[in-house]
């Protein structure tokens, strides 16, 4: 899954494709180097971040994903806490939607899904972008993501989503210390069990910087690290920038994978 960023402030490419001629042609670079999902995201959920109007989410994803939709195969996936910019990217073209706040409390966004049969992409946060990284604190994190993911299967099929539109993703870096980000990661393999499609994104994130020390454009090494891991634990989604590297290293893994005796 390569990430398209179209915001001023992601915490390591904001401000780069905000122009929708940018993001398109920076999606079809993904694309041609191997993503078979393309996220688009219109609002940073970096800690701290300030929320953006669901006017102006839209004005930044719309025409990105209907230039999209238009002209390539792979599935475009909506990378929005809102209901209605889900709904609308939906109807521009969109196929999933990503959602990061899937520890909310009402229906409404589980219901548009349901209602367009999309993917949906349950991520796990501990609180809000806000107030996420403030105090992080569990008692076992794999458990209670685990909890949580069976929790939601749950919600969301009361919503009438059916488990197979369903992607469950441990949301590294969203309510997490450094050692529940390593605890997640050793614990993926347990995820298994719910029979859903798992999805990862470690991409240039801090919990990198604040482990090994290198700043925000340094950190691929240890993110393909992850992403490897991930893979040969039985992740099926890397989310990442750096498409072309992720490929390589995930095509590497896999083929040494296939030959395990
Ligand atoms: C994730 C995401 C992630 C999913 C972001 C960043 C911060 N969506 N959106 N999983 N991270 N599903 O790009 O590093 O880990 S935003």
């Amino acid at each position: 899954m390569g990430i398209v960023n179209v915001t001023p402030d992601s915490f390591s490419d904001g401000g780069q494709f905000l122009d929708p001629a940018a993001a398109v042609a920076h999606a079809l670079e993904e694309i041609a180097q191997g993503a078979e999902i393309i996220d688009v995201g219109g609002e940073s959920t970096r800690p701290g971040a300030q929320p953006v109007s669901e006017t102006e989410e839209l004005r930044r994803v719309l025409p990105v994903i209907e230039r999209l939709a238009g002209q390539v195969k792979v599935p475009i996936s909506i990378d929005t806490m809102k209901p209605g910019v889900a709904r609308a990217a939906l109807q521009a073209g969109a196929s999933l939607v990503n959602d990061v706040a899937a520890n909310r409390a009402d229906d409404a966004m589980w219901r548009i899904v349901s209602e367009a049969r999309a993917g949906y992409v349950c991520m796990h946060m501990q609180g809000t972008p806000q107030t996420m990284q403030a105090n992080p604190t569990y008692a076992d994190v794999v458990a209670e993501v685990g909890d949580f993911f069976i929790e939601r299967l749950r919600r969301l099929n009361e919503s009438g989503m059916s488990a197979d539109q369903v992607v469950l993703d441990v949301g590294i870096g969203f309510g997490k210390t450094v050692e529940h980000n390593l605890q997640l990661l050793d614990g993926l393999r347990s995820f298994t069990r719910l029979e859903r499609p798992l999805l990862v994104g470690v991409s240039r994130k801090s919990f990198i910087g604040k482990l090994l020390g290198p700043d925000v454009a340094e950190r691929l090494p240890g993110a393909l690290a992850c992403a490897c891991w991930a893979a040969q634990v039985g992740v099926q989604i890397i989310r990442t920038h750096d498409v072309a590297e992720t490929v390589q290293a995930i095509r590497m893994t896999e083929a040494m994978l296939a030959h395990r005796q």
